[in-house]
């Protein structure tokens, strides 16, 4: 499912971008709900959307703030999460067992606050010669986000062979070749293991910045079951099945029959081309 030159750019790197993975019409929709949503106080959103971010041990009036469960308002963010050209690459790094366990839209003004060097997870190996990560975040842009503002982080530091100094001498405003930005179009994707030290710079542009993460842990068969975050069972009806099954557990040795699917329909396609940076 991954290219030999994705997968040495992958493990090399700790992240990839996926050029335009979603249409215009797609943007405009999921721009509108981001908005709309953002302008809701925590009581006000849609059940069972929710703001982790207003609840979080970081708070503060001008944190980041990000909407989760965004896939139980709107089928736009359904396709979203089985997106065929993320799912393929998510599938290989995941070894055919994703759990999307996480989905959260966040809208960056220029006064919204730093987010410096962290990483997560400690599953990041290669595996019969594939790489294997335990925990990756797919993060679709839906603004263009210009050189300089928006992601950075500690190339190939997800390896961690030696701990980065990074709380007290690296910083997110560090430049080349030891910290890098990644500028994006509005509809890329940028996916990196969360073992990666990763942030983001303060926003400059005069429009806000919209972007989703979608969370994705890897449950091999036979280990600990890997649930998705909060008490959704009783949303399942606002959900496809085919989302819901890639929210469960691994509950057998075979892969889930909507990731046997996206498999077989990408096998059928032509191998797709990944931006270099
Ligand atoms: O805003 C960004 O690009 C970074 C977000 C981030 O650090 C995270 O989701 O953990």
């Amino acid at each position: 499912m991954l290219t030999d030159q994705e997968k040495w750019y992958f493990d090399h790197h700790g992240f990839i971008i996926l050029p335009q993975v979603i249409l215009g019409n797609d943007i405009e929709r999921m721009l509108e709900l981001g908005d709309r949503w953002h302008g809701m106080t925590l009581e006000d959103l849609p059940h069972p959307l929710t703001s982790t971010a207003d609840t979080h041990p970081d708070y503060s009036p001008t944190i980041a703030r990000w909407i989760n469960h965004i896939q139980y308002a709107d089928p736009v963010f359904q396709r979203l999460v089985l997106n065929p050209e993320i799912m393929r690459v998510i599938i290989s790094l995941t070894h055919s067992y994703p759990v999307l366990v996480d989905t959260a839209l966040t809208k960056n003004y220029r006064t919204s606050d730093d987010i410096h060097f962290h990483a997560s997870g400690q599953e990041y190996e290669i595996i019969d010669d594939k790489p294997f990560a335990g925990f990756l975040n797919a993060a679709i842009s839906l603004v263009d986000v210009p050189k300089g503002t928006g992601f950075v982080c500690l190339p190939g530091s997800h390896k961690r062979h030696f701990q980065p100094p990074v709380q007290t001498e690296i910083s997110i405003y560090d430049g080349m070749p030891t910290v890098i930005n990644l500028p994006l179009m509005a509809g890329d994707c940028l996916i990196f293991t969360e073992m990666l030290f990763h942030g983001a710079r303060r926003w400059t542009a005069d429009y806000p910045r919209f972007t989703i993460f979608n969370r994705y842990r890897a449950n091999l068969p036979d280990t600990s079951p890997v649930a998705t975050y909060g008490d959704l069972e009783g949303s399942k009806d606002l959900i496809p099945e085919s989302v819901y099954e890639l929210q469960q557990p691994t509950t057998s040795a075979q892969p889930k029959r909507i990731v046997q699917q996206i498999v077989a329909n990408a096998l059928k396609q032509k191998s797709p081309v990944t931006k270099v940076v």
